[in-house]
Parts: structure tokens; C-alpha cells; sequence
């Protein structure tokens, strides 16, 4: 063989092994010893759905760290069974990241709603990621697993964790979990919040500081309005000490909504969690959480499937909401914003094949242009009003997302979709140094480099064998 073609023929089989080392490497850099956080510069604490995409890679590495990174989240829960969305480093100063712990001031705001005493936190929450983490991690080494009993001290929290979202975030009253704060669904600015964020007042801009624009440029980052409405809603959340109510949308403050994609990854943990107690040999309580997870799933199509659009929708508990007494805007109004949360639920098994079909067209549709003029799924309708680009949820594509995207096509039969999007996924992770989002179109990187997840998930997409949530 000659040297070119010694060089062509060699290139394919380095090019995956380069891009596992550099997807180990940020991987490392951002471990903390005993978590992972998402960014060195911007996001230098444990945030929790990035904690649980973190471990879906880093088992792949050491399953050893991936169960410490979730141990350390799920040490962290308050008594009432939520899961903070960050859980703050003691050592990092109060100025590197707003809001900080004397915002949230969890351990005096959140005593009644038991929030820890050694730790200090926020006190809202992020998508229910966990149980799916857990089972994962545990497959990659079922021996130091059994060994650590990993599953069997995860249980009772994850279970107190989903226990807390279907009961006392059941505002809207049909079983959904609603989210009472945009971070709380990770998707920040995300224009499927315009309208019922319009509706809040937002914080005096004196009264605190972004730290966030001293490491982001402020075209990628959301506007100072947005920032505003989001400090005022944890501020009011918090001065009502994180109480949820009785659970009915009177007790939930001025933003609640249902979010197809934050409960669809809840009842694809529901599934997870069925597997973990069928392998801690509780079969009835399997079964049990299977059973509600298919029920769930007909719970999601009946309150935000849109059969003409094709997708789901967010649905607004507040709209029409007289803003007064009593729980007359329990069944709200859904948001016509084509988010790509509303494509998430591909990852149900249980979804009706007409539904899975339709959002798989969808994905592939003038929207969110896969398989055309979009090398990944972008955040938000790419013939929408509110596409920007460039600016963190209201257009560039995640990781996150698309791997959830990836994962969905293929347990629904969608192979050759399913490679032509994790191919277009690690190409796009090694060109932008596996940043935070990139531009939908071109993948140019955008927000924070060496970003934890998305170095995690090129990892399971590289090393995963298995994928998919079991039905
Ligand atoms: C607020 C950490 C988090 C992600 C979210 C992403 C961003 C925080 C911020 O960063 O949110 O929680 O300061 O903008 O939107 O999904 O978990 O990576």
C-alpha cells in the first residue's frame, strides 16, 4: 500500500479514539471530586440534569465517578423529595455565579419545605433525569454497583423524588408535573415562555448582578428582561418559603406550566425506576410504576398533543387565570411555540406509533429541518418569529437535546435517522470543542467550550452499545 493510502485508510480508525480522549478530557477538567461541573468559568457548581447527563457519559469512563456524581446530587435532596437544581461548592466565591446561595438561602428560606442543613442549594428544580442516570450507570458495572449498593440507597430517594413532581407539582390536576420557574425546565429562555412570562413584573435591575456576561458574549446569552422576570419568580417562590401548595395552581405562583419534554424524561424515569426495583426484587412496585408510566404517556398526549402541528405544546396553567382565588385556571391554554421540547416524548415506548410517526416527520419538516438545512435539531422553529441562531434556547442546538432526539428515533425503528443524527452529533462535538449549543445551521460553537454534557453524551454515543429507554 502506498503512504497516501495508508494515511486515508488509518484516518477513520483514529478519528474516534481522538474524539473519546478529548470528550474524556473536558470530562476530567470539570470534575470537582465527587461531582462534575457543566463549565469551569460560567456554571462552577452541580447543576442537576447536567449531573445526570454527565454520568450517562462518564459511566463509560468510570462507573465508580458516575456513581459518586449522582450520590452527591441525590445527598443533597430536601425533605420533601426534591432535588435542587444546583447544588453550590462551598468554595467558590459568592460573586462567581448569580443567583448565589445567599439569594436562594435555602437552609433558612427552605427549612419548613426541608431543605438540608449542610449543604446550601437553590430551592427550584430541574428536569427528572435521575432514575434514568441511576439505571444506566448501574448497567455499566452491576458488580461495584451490587457491591456499593448503589441502587438500593438511590431508591427511596428517586422514588421521594418523583413522588414529590406527581403529587405536589400536580397543579393542573390531570397528573403532569408542572414547573413553576423556566430553569426549572433547563430550556431558559426558550420563546415557548414569552407569553406566560410576560405576565410577571420584572426584579429591579439594581437590586443584583448577572455574573453570567462576564464569561458569555450577550448576543448568546438571554436579554436583561428575561433576567429579570426569572430573578423576580425565584424570589417570590422563595419568600413563600418553596411552599407548593396544596398543589392546585393557586399554590404555584405566577408561572406554572406543563412542559412535554420535563414529563416526558419524568415517565421515561418512571420506566427506569420500574427496572430498578424489578432488579431489587420488587416486583409489585414494578409493576405498579410501569403500569402509571403508560398511563402517563395517554396523560401527555391528552393535555399537549397538537394532532395538526404534528409536535407538543407547552400548556400554560396561568393563561386565563383571573390571578385571584381559587383553581379556575387548572386547565390553562396550550402555547403555540414550536419548541424542541415538544419533540422530546419520542423517547416514550409506549407513544402511540401514528404520534411517534408524526413527530418524527416533524423533526425532519421545514421546522427543525433535520435531515435538510439543520446539522442538529435546533432549540426553536427555524421559520419561527423568535429564531435567533445564536442566542441559548431560542434557536441553537444542544447536545442534550438531540442526543434525547437520537435515542427516540432509535427506539421507535428510526435507524438510518438515528445514525445520520449521531454522526451530525460527533462531528459537530469535535469541530466546536464540544461547546455548550452551536448554531442549528453551520455548528458553529456558541456559550461556554468543554462543556460537560455534551462531552459526556459524545462519549455514550460513542461507547453505548444498548441506548434507549426500555418499555
Ligand atoms: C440556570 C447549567 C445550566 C443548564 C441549563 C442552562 C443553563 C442556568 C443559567 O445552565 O441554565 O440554571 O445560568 O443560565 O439553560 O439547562 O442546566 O449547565
Amino acid at each position: 500500500m502506498g503512504r497516501t493510502a495508508q494515511l486515508t485508510a488509518a484516518a477513520p480508525r483514529r478519528a474516534a479514539p481522538s474524539l473519546r480522549t478529548r470528550a474524556a478530557e473536558v470530562l476530567w477538567a470539570n470534575w470537582m471530586g465527587t461531582s462534575t461541573v457543566p463549565s469551569r468559568q460560567l456554571y462552577p457548581h452541580q447543576w442537576s440534569w447536567d449531573s445526570a447527563f454527565i454520568a450517562i457519559g462518564l459511566r463509560h469512563l468510570s462507573p465508580l465517578r458516575a456513581q459518586l456524581e449522582l450520590e452527591t446530587l441525590l445527598s443533597a435532596q430536601w425533605g420533601d423529595g426534591r432535588v435542587p437544581h444546583i447544588v453550590f461548592n462551598p468554595a467558590v466565591p459568592l460573586d462567581a455565579y448569580f443567583p448565589s446561595p445567599d439569594f436562594w438561602r435555602s437552609t433558612t428560606a427552605g427549612r419548613a419545605a426541608g431543605a438540608p442543613c449542610a449543604v446550601q442549594t437553590s430551592g427550584i428544580v430541574q428536569p427528572p433525569v435521575h432514575a434514568l442516570a441511576v439505571w444506566l450507570v448501574h448497567r455499566a458495572d452491576p458488580g461495584l454497583s451490587r457491591a456499593r449498593s448503589f441502587l438500593a440507597r438511590a431508591h427511596p430517594r428517586l422514588a421521594a423524588w418523583h413522588r414529590y413532581l406527581l403529587h405536589r407539582r400536580n397543579a393542573g390536576g390531570a397528573g403532569l408535573a408542572c414547573v413553576v420557574h423556566p430553569w426549572e425546565q433547563g430550556m431558559d429562555n426558550s420563546p415557548c415562555w414569552d407569553a406566560p412570562l410576560n405576565r410577571i413584573t420584572p426584579a429591579d435591575p439594581s437590586a443584583y448582578r448577572r455574573a453570567d456576561l462576564a464569561h458569555g458574549a450577550p448576543e448568546d446569552r438571554p436579554t436583561d428582561l428575561d433576567y429579570g422576570r426569572y430573578v423576580r419568580l425565584a424570589a417570590d417562590y422563595r419568600d413563600r418559603g418553596y411552599g407548593d401548595g396544596a398543589g392546585g395552581v393557586s399554590g404555584a405562583g405566577g408561572f406554572a406550566v406543563e412542559d412535554p419534554a420535563f414529563n416526558a424524561l419524568l415517565i421515561a424515569s418512571e420506566y427506569a425506576l420500574a427496572l430498578i426495583e424489578a432488579e431489587l426484587g420488587m416486583p409489585g412496585a414494578s409493576a405498579g410504576r410501569r403500569a402509571r408510566a403508560r398511563t402517563l404517556t395517554g396523560v401527555l398526549v391528552e393535555r399537549l398533543w397538537d394532532p395538526v402541528d404534528g409536535m407538543f405544546f407547552c400548556r400554560d396553567l396561568r393563561a386565563g387565570d383571573s390571578g385571584h382565588s381559587g383553581d379556575s385556571g387548572r386547565s390553562g391554554q396550550l402555547v403555540p411555540e414550536r419548541g424542541v421540547g415538544g419533540l422530546i416524548p419520542l423517547i416514550l415506548p409506549a407513544l402511540p406509533r401514528p404520534i411517534a410517526a408524526a413527530l418524527v416527520r416533524t423533526a425532519y419538516g421545514p421546522h427543525f429541518g433535520l435531515g435538510g438545512p439543520a446539522r442538529l435539531a435546533p432549540s426553536y422553529d427555524l421559520t419561527g418569529s423568535a429564531f435567533d441562531a445564536r442566542r441559548y434556547w431560542r434557536g441553537p442546538a444542544w447536545f442534550n437535546t438531540n442526543w434525547l432526539l437520537e435515542r427516540g428515533l432509535r427506539l421507535h425503528g428510526e435507524l438510518a435517522r438515528a445514525d445520520g443524527l449521531r454522526r451530525s452529533l460527533l462531528e459537530v462535538a469535535g469541530e466546536s470543542g464540544f461547546a455548550e449549543y452551536v448554531d442549528p445551521h453551520t455548528g458553529r460553537g456558541c456559550g461556554a467550550r468543554g462543556f460537560g454534557w455534551s462531552a459526556a453524551l459524545t462519549l455514550d454515543l460513542l461507547l453505548d452499545d444498548q441506548g434507549g429507554v426500555q418499555g
